[in-house]
């Protein structure tokens, strides 16, 4: 199955996606598709549409549109929760170690990746960046 990773800009910025690519190809995941990307205030919003209401939404939309961006399609065996679990928690200092953004990230914002949270999202987060791969 696939899951959608996006390798942030504050991890962009930092040149950790070489690391990050390393960390997910030894986890057993395949990369199926890769397309850097810069979003549009109009994309991000419609990407983190689900957290609309949140407080942290205008800042995270100012964050996911300040740089490059890296969208990866990754698949493997259990891809989403897998990956769920080699990313860590949203907040750095709560990610076990070992985990990507313990190792990589800054803060509960800028925290190096994203990564799909259940089948369904994976399935619509692929076909947002990589149309042709939207079918299960
Ligand atoms: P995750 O990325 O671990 O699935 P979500 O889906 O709850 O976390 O949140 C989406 C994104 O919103 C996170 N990756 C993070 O960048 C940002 N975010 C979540 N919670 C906070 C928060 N309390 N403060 C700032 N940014 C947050």
């Amino acid at each position: 199955m696939r899951t959608l990773a996006i390798i942030k800009p504050d991890a962009v910025a930092a040149r950790q996606v070489g690391k990050i690519i390393a960390h997910l190809e030894a986890e057993g995941f395949h990369i199926v598709d890769a397309q850097m990307v810069r979003l549009t205030q109009d994309r991000a919003e419609a990407f983190y549409e689900v957290h609309r209401e949140r407080p942290f939404f205008r800042p995270l939309v100012t964050f996911m549109t300040s740089g490059p961006a890296l969208a990866l399609a990754l698949e493997r065996d259990n891809a989403v929760s897998h990956l769920r679990e080699v990313i860590g928690a949203t907040d750095p200092a709560q990610a076990k170690p070992g985990t990507i953004r313990r190792l990589y990230a800054q803060s509960k914002e800028r925290n190096a990746i994203h990564a799909s949270d259940s089948p369904e999202n994976a399935t619509r987060e692929v076909a947002f960046f990589f149309p042709l791969y939207g079918l299960p």
